[in-house]
């Protein structure tokens, strides 16, 4: 074997990367509503128990490599991209003027805004703490991100309520708890409404987003679903503007099936905004890229949403290997990750046209015909074979995703 010194190793890597094949162009790639994180592309590989495998990059160099490779809208969280002291003062403005123009020039929208209401030593207690100071400091935040959405012509905004709960019991009473994080969503929803009117836009959409642990060891709205229940319980004052937005591995994290988490979100109404990633079930949050675990879910997932016409917002909320150079996070991670689940969208439209699908599952829904009355034993002799049915529909998708259907030849 032949090393490789430092002075060749892109071109390897480039060479590698074209030889793949199955490339987009970002014309082509531009077609999906698709975002990048500020923070999934400045990640420096330093969580959990790490030291930062790359150098900081700003929002500028991430926006200006998204717009290369196509992906036309960039999300941050508030403090991505401006530092906590200057939330909400004169320079917050600069540096939102700063990033519309950087945006501008390279053809890239802004379509989220998040809140980070997790790492700031202010949130050490959750955003929805006892002390009033610090939950007017959470509303402030939450309103101040409405502000900067509307600035960068957002339309969505996300809050990922990852510190409220707790690492043991019986410290603070649940009920007050979520009565008081109501509260600031309210606030969020009532400044959009102002600043909305005000500048003629329609208001943002708020997307929950669950991740059932991580950063605390229990929280206190774990699942899509205990969000749905939040949404219903009568303490949001404005629950028609406040939907979700799921993740995939987080929904895997509690050992769901996201195709289920994410029907259950649909059939409420309230799927909005999509996180997507891969990972493993009851493990902890590794954000892999898209597709990269589990594809045969994510063909799954990708027939369901866009038989229910979801297109979209499609967040790549994951983080680019550790072992991944900074040059590496656009030259393989993003449009990679872009181009696995442009595949996998198209793979899910040809898979919805499949005649051997169609076919099979329009005979199980027709079931036999024979009228068995209150015969359970009859009906299901009746049934029998057509039933066998599902197992060839596994069978069929997991052709149509390793193109077994074609057939393999072997070199060896
Ligand atoms: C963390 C979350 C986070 C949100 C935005 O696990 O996925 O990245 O998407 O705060
Ligand atoms: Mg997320
Ligand atoms: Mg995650």
């Amino acid at each position: 074997m032949k090393a490789v010194p430092p002075n060749e190793q892109r071109a390897l890597v480039e060479r590698l990367t074209k030889a793949c094949g199955g490339a987009y162009s970002p014309e082509t790639r531009r077609k999906y509503f698709i975002s990048g994180p500020q923070w999934a592309a400045a990640y420096q590989g330093q969580a959990l128990f790490y030291a930062p495998t790359r150098q900081p990059i700003t929002y500028e160099d991430v926006i200006r490599e998204l717009g290369k490779i196509g992906v036309g809208y960039w999300t941050t969280h508030d403090s991505d991209v401006i530092p906590a002291e200057h939330l909400g003062t004169d320079r917050q403005g600069e540096i939102i003027a700063s990033i519309q123009k950087t945006l501008t020039s390279n053809d890239v929208k802004c379509s989220m805004v998040t809140t980070e209401t997790f790492y700031h030593e202010v949130f050490a207690a959750g955003p929805a703490a006892e002390s009033p100071e610090i939950r007017e400091y959470s509303a402030f935040r939450v309103r101040n991100t409405v502000d900067i959405g509307h600035e960068l012509g957002a339309s969505y905004a996300v809050y990922w309520p990852g510190s409220l709960g707790y690492l043991t019991q019986g410290a603070i009473e649940e009920t007050q708890t979520l009565k008081w994080y109501a509260e600031a969503l309210n606030a969020a929803c009532e400044r959009d409404i102002e600043v909305a009117k005000k500048k003629g836009r329609p208001t943002l959409k708020h997307c929950l987003e669950a991740k059932p642990f991580e950063p605390q060891a229990e929280i206190l709205l774990p699942t899509s679903d205990a969000m749905l229940a939040f949404i219903a319980s009568g303490l949001l004052t404005h629950p028609e503007m406040v939907g979700l937005n799921p993740e995939f591995l987080h929904e895997l994290m509690w050992g769901g099936a996201p195709r289920a988490a994410l029907a259950r979100a649909l059939v409420a109404g309230k799927l909005w905004h999509f996180d997507i990633n891969d990972g493993y079930r009851l493990k902890h949050d590794v954000d892999i890229g898209v597709g990269l675990v589990n594809p045969l879910d994510w063909l799954n997932t990708l027939m369901l949403l866009r038989s229910h016409g979801f297109n979209g917002p499609f967040n790549l909320d994951f983080k680019p290997h550790r072992s991944t150079s900074n040059w590496g996070v656009f030259a393989v991670s993003f449009p990679t990750a872009v181009d696995r689940f442009i595949t996998l969208w198209e793979m899910a439209g040809e898979a919805l046209e499949d005649p051997i699908l169609r076919e099979a599952t329009d005979a199980l829904k027709a079931g036999s015909g024979v009228k068995a009355g209150t015969d359970g034993k009859a009906i299901h002799e009746a049934n029998r074979e057509l039933l066998t049915l599902h197992e060839l529909i596994a069978h069929r998708l997991v052709q149509l995703l390793l193109g077994l259907h074609r057939g393999r030849t072997y070199s060896v």
